[in-house]
């Protein structure tokens, strides 16, 4: 099975994606996910220039060959930009195998350990009131997990919650839109919004939050501790996590549960962290960690520590990637959970899919492949539109982390 094509398809049906799409001497083609939220265009130009030429001729069944010429081969290892463009080529390459063999990927990779794969939904607030209606409104779905996210008062920009009448979307402005970060308003206002959610709805329904690296080592302990009464399933990205070490310091003052990682684009992101059991859940992804090869092996060490998975998957993550995501979900021993934020209506008719959502529960389906294909035609009508990330600043205009 030769390669003799690859193409990098842009498309913007509400919001960016970068695919690569590689053809066989067969006829037959796979795609993978290069989307790197406002970086698009480099991973689209790495691939372009410095991988697709390596590609054209080799054999896409040597899947490891290929990720190990990718990433040895580069000589510069690492970083977003140049495991995002190999996740790519990885994903399109375990799509065109498990085309050939006539089976759905997670049958290649070990076969099914479980019915479905459990996901987390977005419930987000302008107020703590309508956090918990949008709570109900997801246990209404089916959901069984619900992260929960609301504004702050009086804090410019809250993280995870939508602007005026639209939803959260990280990503809305050709130039990054400035929030205002405080971290006692914070502190004080999110015990508070999951004593209201857990009155209103119970201690069944599995609770997750977002902090979106905004803490201090410190204070993030002392968020833990406070949100301990409300048992929940995560606490994410409490603080930056480039020093793996100073989770030390959390791990020590809290028993609330621990994920970090949507960020890491290596196992070596996340050695000590998971080798220390300083964190409890790993939130690599297949897009961003060097696609399944690599998010493989850092299940197989976090599966050593009794560390879980717990996958990104915002709607920067294309379907492409979450269709892939959910075939690793449903094979790998180790799984937690499965982030699901919904796409667009206009983004799944770009990439029709047959994975399928029933009862807080998803399945990848049983087409051949991962089951994720692209509609050039209508991807063609959705030009490239730049839009980058938010940043933060503290009240007195120091830049802080968004
Ligand atoms: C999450 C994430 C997202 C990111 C976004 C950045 O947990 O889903 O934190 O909201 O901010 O994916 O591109
Ligand atoms: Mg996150």
């Amino acid at each position: 099975m030769k390669i003799t094509g690859a193409r990098v398809i842009i498309t913007c049906p509400g919001r960016n994606f970068v695919t690569l799409k590689i053809e066989t001497d067969q006829g037959t083609y796979g795609i993978g996910d290069a989307t790197l939220n406002g970086r698009e265009l480099a991973v689209a130009a790495y691939l372009e220039h410095h991988v697709i030429p390596n590609l054209i001729g080799r054999d896409a069944h040597r899947i490891e060959d290929i990720w190990q010429f990718l990433y040895r081969g580069a000589y510069w290892r690492r970083g977003p930009v140049t495991m995002t463009a190999i996740a790519a080529v990885d994903t399109a390459l375990w799509d065109l195998k498990a085309k050939a063999a006539g089976l759905p990927l997670y049958q290649l990779l070990g076969g099914a350990s479980r019915e479905g794969v459990m996901v987390y939904g977005h419930a987000n607030g302008a107020d703590i009131d309508s956090a918990v209606a949008e709570v109900g409104r997801y246990v209404e779905m089916g959901y069984k997990a619900i992260r929960v996210q609301a504004a702050i008062p009086g804090v410019k920009g809250s993280y995870g919650v939508g602007r005026g009448k639209d939803g959260y979307e990280p990503a809305e402005s050709a130039l990054p839109y400035e929030t205002v970060w405080s971290t006692p308003a914070y502190l004080d206002f999110a015990p508070k919004l999951f004593d209201a959610v857990r009155e209103a709805h119970g201690p069944d329904i599995e609770l997750l939050h977002d902090v979106h690296h905004r803490l201090t080592p410190i204070e993030a302990a002392r968020l833990g501790r406070a949100l301990e009464p409300h048992r929940l399933f995560w606490m994410e990205d409490c603080t930056p996590a480039e020093n793996q070490e100073a989770f030390r310091l959390v791990r020590q003052h809290t028993t609330t549960p621990l994920a970090v990682g949507e960020i890491f684009n290596s196992i070596h992101d996340c050695r000590t962290l998971i080798q220390e059991q300083l964190i409890d859940y790993i939130r690599a992804t297949v897009v961003h960690a060097g696609g399944i090869t690599h998010l493989r092996q850092i299940a197989a060490l976090a599966a050593l520590y009794q560390v879980r998975t717990g996958s990104h998957g915002a709607t920067d993550l294309s379907p492409v990637c979450m269709g892939a995501a959910l075939h690793f979900d449903l094979w790998v021993p180790n799984f937690g959970i499965q982030e699901y934020m919904r796409h667009t209506e206009a983004t799944d008719a770009v990439f029709p899919h047959a994975y399928t959502f029933k009862d807080g529960y998803m399945h990848p389906g049983e087409t051949p492949g991962h089951g994720v294909d692209i509609d050039e035609d209508l991807a063609a009508r959705h030009p490239y539109d730049p839009k980058q990330l938010p940043v933060a600043r503290l009240a007195d205009g120091t830049m802080w982390n968004w």
